[in-house]
C-alpha cells in the first residue's frame, strides 16, 4: 500500500557537475540517505512524504564521482524505524559506510546488536514538526540510555527557533550529540542574531556537542552558490574545528524549489573551510574519529 509520491516532490539532480574543489584523500560525506527501492524496503506507513527512490548503488556512484571515499548514511523519516535499507547499504559498502538509525521503544536489543555489527554508530532524534510526530522526552531518554553503552551517539534535527525549548534536553544527553544542518538557522537574521549566538554558546559550553555544516541549499534565501549561508558555516568551522562534519544530504528530500547540483555543493567547502588543515579536519579527521574508530 504505497502512498503516491507527493506531487511537488523534487527528484535529485540527474547529472551533477564535477566539482572544482578536490576533496582530501579519505573524505567522508557524513550526511546522506538511501530510499528504497520499496519492493525490498517499503516506506513507512506513518511517513509524511514519499520520496523518489534513491538506492545505495546510486549513492555509492555519486560518492565516487564527487571524489569522496566514505559515507555516513542517516535514516530518514520516510523509512520510520525500519532500518533495513540502511543496514543493507552498510553491509554492502565494503566498510565504506557507517549509519545513523532511527529507533523506537519496540526496537529490541538484538536489533540494536545487529545494527551495531552492520556499522550503525548512533541514532537520530528528529524534532522537525513537519517530518515526524511528537515523541515524549522520557521515551527519548530511555532510548538514549540504551544506546549509550554501545558507544553510539545521538544526532538531533530541529529548527533554530525551537532551540530554547530543546536545549536543556540536548545538554542532558549522555553521549556525543551531533546537530544536523547547523540547527537550521534563519539566514535572513544574520550570524549576530541572538538565536545563532545562543547556538554557538551552547557549543562553547558543551564539548560533547558537534554539528554538521551542511545543507546550504535548504537554508539559503539567495539560492546557489549559497553565499548567504557561508558565514554561518565558516563561523562554526573556525570556532569548533574538531567538532564539525560535512555532508551532501543527497538525495535532498523535500526540496521546495529545485534539487541542488551536488558538485556545486562540494564547491562551497573551500569557502567555509578556508585552509587545507580545516578541510582535512572537516572531511577526514573528524568523521573518522566519530565513525571509524
Ligand atoms: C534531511 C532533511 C530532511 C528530511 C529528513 O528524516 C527526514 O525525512 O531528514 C528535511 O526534509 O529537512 O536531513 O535530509
Amino acid at each position: 500500500m504505497t502512498k503516491p509520491a507527493n506531487p511537488p516532490y523534487i527528484p535529485f539532480h540527474p547529472n551533477p557537475s564535477k566539482p572544482s574543489f578536490k576533496v582530501p584523500a579519505g573524505a567522508v560525506d557524513a550526511h546522506c540517505h538511501v530510499f528504497g527501492p520499496p519492493n525490498r524496503f517499503p516506506y513507512a506507513p506513518e511517513r509524511k512524504y514519499t520520496p523518489v527512490d534513491a538506492p545505495k548503488e546510486k549513492l555509492f556512484a555519486l560518492r565516487d564521482y564527487l571524489g569522496f571515499d566514505k559515507n555516513v548514511v542517516v535514516q530518514a523519516s520516510c523509512h520510520g524505524t525500519d532500518n533495513a535499507a540502511l543496514i543493507d547499504a552498510l553491509v554492502n559498502s565494503n566498510d565504506k559506510a557507517r549509519g545513523i538509525a532511527v529507533i523506537g521503544e519496540n526496537t529490541s536489543d538484538s536489533e540494536l546488536q545487529e545494527m551495531n555489527r552492520a556499522g550503525v554508530k548512533g541514532v537520530r532524534f528528529n524534532f522537525v514538526k513537519r517530518l515526524v510526530d511528537f515523541t515524549p522526552r522520557d521515551v527519548l531518554e530511555r532510548l538514549a540510555a540504551r544506546i549509550a553503552p554501545l558507544g553510539w551517539h545521538i544526532v538531533v534535527y530541529f529548527e533554530m527557533p525551537d532551540l530554547p525549548e530543546l536545549e536543556s534536553f540536548f545538554t542532558s544527553l549522555p553521549t556525543t550529540v551531533v546537530v544536523d544542518h547547523m540547527g537550521r538557522p534563519d539566514v535572513k537574521k544574520g550570524v549576530d542574531h541572538p538565536e545563532f549566538q545562543r547556538f554557538l554558546k551552547m557549543m562553547d559550553a558543551h564539548q560533547n556537542i558537534w554539528c554538521k555544516v551542511s545543507c546550504p541549499e535548504r537554508l539559503t534565501v539567495a539560492g546557489a552558490p549559497y553565499d548567504d549561508v557561508v558565514p554561518y558555516a565558516r563561523t562554526l568551522v573556525e570556532r569548533f574545528p574538531t567538532r564539525v562534519l560535512w555532508g551532501t544530504d543527497w538525495p535532498h528530500p523535500n526540496m521546495s524549489v529545485e534539487a541542488p547540483d551536488d558538485g556545486m555543493l562540494v564547491d562551497v567547502i573551500p569557502k567555509i573551510a578556508r585552509t587545507a588543515e580545516l578541510q582535512k579536519k572537516l572531511l577526514v579527521d573528524n568523521p573518522m574519529h566519530l565513525y571509524w574508530t
